[in-house]
């Protein structure tokens, strides 16, 4: 399911209008992730504290949301320009691949929720279409 050029469009002019809010929709989205499938707090155990306003989520968000621009950059090659994430979600880290569509579905709902005017249904689209590619490229080195 490769991406069109009307979906890389779409997807760069969305990021255009929410990127400035990068640090609530990720704090969001992943406080919903642990919230929604608690079976994803196993991977967070070292954290002294998991709540919405823990430093430790707000500083791992904003990690998430800085791969999240990382692939926006690379939207023409999403494998390469994530391959070192995936190396270290793979063999460092040793998360399931299945949680990144988990976190994926969590971010469209936030995206929603924050943005109910400008998330149209075809910026909805392109952006599944382009963290459905990104969760593909995190999985790559899994093989
Ligand atoms: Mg991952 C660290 C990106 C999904 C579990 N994640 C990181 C880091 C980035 C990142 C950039 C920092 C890496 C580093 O230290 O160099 N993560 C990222 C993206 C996505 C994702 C872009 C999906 C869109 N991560 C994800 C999911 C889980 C997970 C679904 C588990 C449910 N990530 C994870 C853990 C760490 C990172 C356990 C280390 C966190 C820490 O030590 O505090």
């Amino acid at each position: 399911m490769s991406l069109t050029e009307k979906d890389k469009v779409a997807i760069k002019e969305l990021w255009k209008k929410i990127s400035k809010s990068s640090d609530t929709i990720g704090v969001e989205a992943v406080s919903r992730l642990l919230n929604v499938y608690p079976q994803t707090k196993t991977y967070f155990t070292h954290w002294p504290d998991n709540k919405p306003g823990s430093t430790y989520l707000k500083a791992h968000a904003k990690k998430v949301m800085g791969g999240i621009a990382l692939a926006v950059v690379n939207i023409d090659d999403l494998t390469g320009g994530l391959m070192e994430l995936s190396e270290k979600h793979a063999f460092t880290l040793r998360v399931d691949p299945a949680n990144f569509k988990l976190l994926n579905h969590c971010i469209l709902v936030v995206i929603s929720m924050l943005f109910p005017n400008e998330f149209s249904p075809e910026y909805h689209v392109a952006f599944d279409k382009f963290l459905a590619g990104v969760a593909v490229a995190l999985s790559e080195k899994y093989r």
